[in-house]
């Protein structure tokens, strides 16, 4: 294997370690080789290493090198263990922001979305990353968005798409809808015009349907903060709903649902949500002044700002009473702002002794608290003021004040509730989930439109699928449409025929969800090409997938991760799909700060643009320089030290694999050589599979140094046990294959070029360590005698495991000799590698 390396390099050969020249005849040589093509054989163990993609917002910067490039390692590193690695890039190009420009600067956002993408993927390419480009994929363009409309159709068909009206937050200013991000403290992003809820009717997917599956985590390698996060935002309770008659108004009941039966003996008041059906209906004459204020004060606030705890408490009665159907107490009907309208039935029993908001609620207006619940090992605590702390007792105890379940433990007066209710016909035990059906449709031209058409006789008739794509259309006024939806201004657009009668109908102007996109763009990865439903195709999906390592920001926790999920296991059940979790294995990277240690951004003024640094220090030093920033899942901050020690790695690295071996004779000796070796390779591997790439960068540089250690006692000819060429050679060819995953640029050079190996590093083998070399040469074992320390072993490795030698050799020991003295040896006790004890009696 060793060839040339300490003949003196041919003069056509670059001296110099000079980025600019090779960065780009490798990169070129890379492309047209297609070396990074993945394709489908099922001889080869496959790996699919994925980056989230991008969104379409201009530049890259450093801080998508942080991801794309540091990713790019790792599938590197994977394709050299062996693995057929699909590893794409692509685009994620709907979205709100080219609409801005669009409005802002009168270009269309085709253009400023296609123009963004040409120059991200010329930044893209500079990173020597072996994406492979012919997968690349932007969800902005019909080939891709038709899928989108095609899959919608599926789930209407399967009942999992639906409209439905919902409040959404509307800038009456704009006239247009805002996400909930772009609500800053009830007030529109844009125009800081306070928003209101509008009731709008909405395209939703019912991602209820799948709540409890999507609970079920195994069989993936997740973060568990992520799987807490998703627990979370689904929020899976088991209760009891419950109906509560309205007094002098016979027939009409409130439904409530609690999670707390057993304290229903302790409601005190009713709320229900200021949005409640009920709330008309049920406000007397004298309260209406207040409440219609009460509800329109609720309607300029979000959910967040409604359910913070700190808030101070807030809420008017509405002059009804309800009857609480366990006891048959009268109980004033109130609406307060911490009830929400969307979740279980919109209304409570608030049980003040047992519920912390309850409380402070019932405080604040003077309403009565009973306790219900007392600690178990305080029999006096039966009124408020004796409650531990003086605040609601949420623990477990013993219930009081609640007929013949006194004395129980609150657990099972909990389920004995719920039996007697649910014999009684009152009410029923209820799994209710936080989580909401997925609002899919958005008021905007840059998405995919919803592929539905109303009809005068028809109704709502799906577009049939042949007809896909419903295409946008091209001739769209942005300027003066005043927050309003483009689309719906387009009477090309809006005019069509009804698929069903064939008379005139309007189509759907709603546009979808950017996150449709998102939730499967990684089965078309796998053949971009395809014409045919369902969109990809099912043969190099059944190979490719799942995912094996997907990376990408903890931010998309609940949104991405969970809506892909959903999607996943939607296709599974339709029969198109084989699996139901689409990412085995997640991984979250942190975020790279500017050199102030502030998160890079416009405003800050700290963002740092790749492309300077890459053309001063060359794609190479610069995906050094990331990862030696910090631990990649904690992020770090751009410091110029750290790219300094990267160009001298580099440098270092170029110098001894174009320089001359050292001379036989000197040095530390082939053993300490090769142990240097391959243990460099273990612990580099290690890195690499547990996402170290930092201590992976440190492990190069330690390596590097003691290769320059031995060198340079070599050209001072201090005298050693001396290095061996095979041994030095073995050393420079592992350095640089272990080096081709984080600088392919570099390595390729010393491997093809200075070393002449064959082409290319980036198809090489990765280095496989030996074991037995990892060994120490010598080992020391302590010697005991009757287990007192009393003298050492030093031998070499081979003979740390022989008992038999181990056992003499220490017999043999002056020391122990003397210690045995005349007594008689009963025993030796060998631990091999560690201790000998010799028993005396
Ligand atoms: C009475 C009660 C007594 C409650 C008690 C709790 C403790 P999770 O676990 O999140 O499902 N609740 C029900 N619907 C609500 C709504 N629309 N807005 C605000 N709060 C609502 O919480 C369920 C509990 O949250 C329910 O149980 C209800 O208060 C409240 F000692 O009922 B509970």
């Amino acid at each position: 294997m060793a060839q040339v390396a300490s003949t003196p390099l041919p003069s056509s050969r670059p001296q110099r370690y000079d980025h600019r020249a090779l960065e780009a005849r490798w990169q070129a040589r890379w492309a047209a080789d297609r070396l990074y093509q993945a394709h489908v054989d099922t001889t080869r163990p496959k790996y699919y290493a994925l980056v989230m993609f991008p969104y379409t917002s201009g530049d890259l910067h450093l801080g998508h090198w942080w991801n794309f490039a540091v990713a790019d390692v790792h599938a590197r590193y994977k394709r050299m263990r062996g693995f057929n690695v699909l590893f794409p890039p692509g685009f994620d190009a709907f979205g709100l922001p080219a609409e801005g420009a669009a409005i802002r600067h009168g270009t269309h956002p085709y253009t400023w979305t296609m123009d963004n993408i040409r120059n991200m993927e010329r930044q893209w390419r500079t990173m020597g990353g072996s994406y492979d480009w012919s997968k690349e994929l932007a969800t902005c363009l019909p080939e891709f968005y038709r899928w989108n409309q095609w899959f919608f159709l599926q789930f209407y068909k399967r009942g999992l798409a639906y409209k439905q009206k919902a409040p959404v937050n509307w800038c009456p200013k704009d006239q247009a809808v805002l996400a909930n991000e772009q609500v800053h403290n009830g007030r529109c992003w844009r125009c800081d015009t306070p928003v209101v809820k509008r009731d709008l009717e909405q395209w939703f997917f019912r991602i209820t349907r799948y709540a409890d599956e999507l609970l079920d985590f195994s069989g993936i390698d997740w973060p568990e903060r992520i799987q807490t996060m998703q627990m979370n935002w689904i929020g899976r309770s088991e209760g009891v709903e419950f109906r509560l008659p309205v007094a002098d108004h016979p027939g009409l009941a409130i439904a409530a649902f609690t999670t707390r039966i057993d304290t229903v003996f302790g409601m005190t008041y009713v709320v229900l949500a200021p949005e409640h059906p009920l709330v008309g209906q049920l406000t007397t004459p004298s309260r209406r002044a207040e409440v219609e204020a009460y509800v329109a004060q609720t309607r300029r606030q979000t959910e967040i700002e409604r359910l913070a705890t700190d808030k101070e408490k807030s809420g008017v009665p509405i002059g009804s009473y309800a009857v609480n159907p366990a006891n048959g107490e009268r109980l004033p009907i109130w609406i307060a702002d911490y009830v929400l309208a969307s979740y279980g039935t919109g209304a409570i029993m608030a049980v003040p002794a047992s519920d912390e908001r309850d409380w402070e609620f019932a405080r604040k207006f003077g309403l009565p608290i009973r306790v219900v619940v007392r600690p178990a090992d305080d029999p006096a605590a039966v009124t408020p003021e004796r409650l531990p702390g003086n605040r609601a007792y949420v623990d477990p105890g013993v219930m009081v004040n609640s007929g013949e379940f006194d004395g129980l433990p609150n657990r099972d007066a909990l389920e004995r509730i719920a039996d007697w209710f649910e014999g009684r016909g009152v009410g029923e035990r209820r799994v209710n989930y936080r989580m909401r059906d997925w609002l899919i449709s958005r008021q905007r031209y840059w998405g995919t439109p919803i592929p539905m058409v109303y009809c005068p006789n028809d109704g709502i008739v799906p577009v049939p699928e042949a007809e896909l794509p419903v295409l946008l259309p091209a001739d769209v006024e942005f300027r003066t449409a005043q927050g309003e939806n483009p689309l719906a201004l387009s009477q090309e657009f809006v005019n069509t025929s009804c698929p069903t009668c064939g008379g005139p109908a309007r189509r759907e102007t709603d546009t979808m969800d950017t996150f449709m996109d998102s939730s499967w763009y990684f089965l078309r990865y796998t053949s971009p090409d395809t014409r045919d439903a369902p969109g990809f195709d099912q043969d190099s999906v059944r190979y490719w997938l799942p995912v094996d390592q997907y990376m990408g920001g903890a931010e998309h926790a609940v949104m991405h991760l969970l809506y892909s999920r959903f999607f996943i296991k939607v296709l599974r059940d339709m029969g198109l799909v084989e699996f139901g979790e689409p990412f085995r294995r997640l991984y979250n990277q942190g975020e790279v700060l500017g050199p102030d240690g502030k998160r890079m951004s416009k405003s800050h003024g700290n963002v740092v643009n790749p492309d300077e640094h890459v053309g001063r220090s060359g794609a190479d030093a610069v995906r050094g320089w990331l990862m030696f920033l910090g631990p990649w899942d904690q992020g770090g901050h751009i410091n110029m030290s750290a790219l300094g020690a990267i160009q001298d790695l580099l440098q270092h690295i170029w110098d001894l694999a174009t320089g001359p071996a050292p001379a036989p004779a000197h040095g530390a000796g082939d053993a300490e050589l090769r142990r240097l070796t391959h243990g460099t390779i273990k612990g580099i591997s290690h890195d690499l599979d547990g996402f170290r790439f930092n201590t992976m960068v440190s492990k190069l540089m330690i390596f590097r140094n003691e290769l320059r250690r031995i060198r340079d006692a070599s050209e001072q000819g201090v005298a050693g046990q001396g290095v061996g060429r095979a041994a030095w050679d073995e050393a420079i060819d592992t350095l640089i294959r272990l080096a081709a995953p984080s600088f392919p640029h570099i390595a390729e050079e010393l491997w093809t070029a200075a070393r002449g190996h064959p082409y290319s590093v980036h198809q090489q083998p990765w280095p496989e360590y030996q074991e037995a070399l990892l060994a120490q040469a010598e080992v020391v074992l302590v010697v005991q005698v009757n287990g007192k320390l009393r003298d050492q072993l030093r031998v070499p490795v081979a003979v740390a495991g022989d008992q038999a030698q181990l056992r003499e050799l220490a017999l043999a020991l002056p020391r122990v000799r003397q210690f045995v003295g005349g007594g008689t040896v009963q025993k030796v006790v060998v631990v091999p590698g560690k201790l000998v004890n010799v028993v005396v009696t």
